[in-house]
């Protein structure tokens, strides 16, 4: 297998309307996902009445598992609002810590939310077509669509990153993107 030819047809075969790349694994995730990670859980329940819409999608291209090997996800990320809250992805550590990842935005308007695992520290950095984000080591992300189209980039990072969740679930981000007089806004979470 040729990796370059692959991910050239990766972006070829890419369907926006299914988030599916032809044949590769796609994960999807709904709001029934979602429990836990949005801050207003009275909206979250409401919002769960009206139907377990589809949130995002990633369909996976992990071409080969070597320790210098690339993988990337395809993220699409439906617009929505969970009260004043952006619908977003769950949001990882990665499980080797010192693995580094790149986005790169394709259509739609969103952000990025990074916080450092150790200081807390959070940042919002736009992710949009055209744009790269650098997400670091030890760096807690998640995507938030801010628009009202579907957010579609790329996440690219070493084979053997691994998704932590667990950490997440048991600590959350400590800031949050709410929609404030139609903009996106950085809070604390409390
Ligand atoms: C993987 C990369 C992305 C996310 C995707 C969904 O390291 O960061 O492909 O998996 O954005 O987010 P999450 O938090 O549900 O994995
Ligand atoms: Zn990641």
């Amino acid at each position: 297998m040729n990796p370059l030819i692959d991910l050239s047809l990766l972006l070829a075969e890419f369907d926006p309307r299914t988030g599916t790349i032809g044949d590769e694994p796609c994960v999807q995730r709904r709001l029934a996902d979602l429990r836990g990670c949005f801050h207003d859980v009275q909206a979250y329940e409401r919002a769960l009445e009206q139907g377990n819409a589809l949130v995002y999608s990633v369909a996976s291209f992990q071409p080969a598992d070597g320790p210098g090997d690339l993988h990337c996800g395809l993220g699409v990320l439906q617009p929505g609002l969970v009260g004043d809250e952006y619908f977003l992805t769950k949001g990882h550590l990665h499980t080797w810590r010192e693995a580094a990842e790149i986005y790169i935005g394709l259509s739609g308007e969103g952000v990025m939310l990074l916080e450092d695992e150790a200081t807390r520290g959070s940042r919002m950095l736009p992710l949009q077509a055209n744009s790269i984000v650098y997400v670091p080591g030890h760096t807690a992300h998640r995507t938030i669509n801010t628009g009202d189209q579907p957010l579609a980039y790329l996440g690219i990072y070493p084979a053997g990153a691994g998704h932590d969740y667990h950490a997440i679930a048991k600590q959350d981000f400590d800031s949050v993107v709410l929609r404030c007089d139609g903009h996106p806004r950085l809070r604390s979470r409390t």
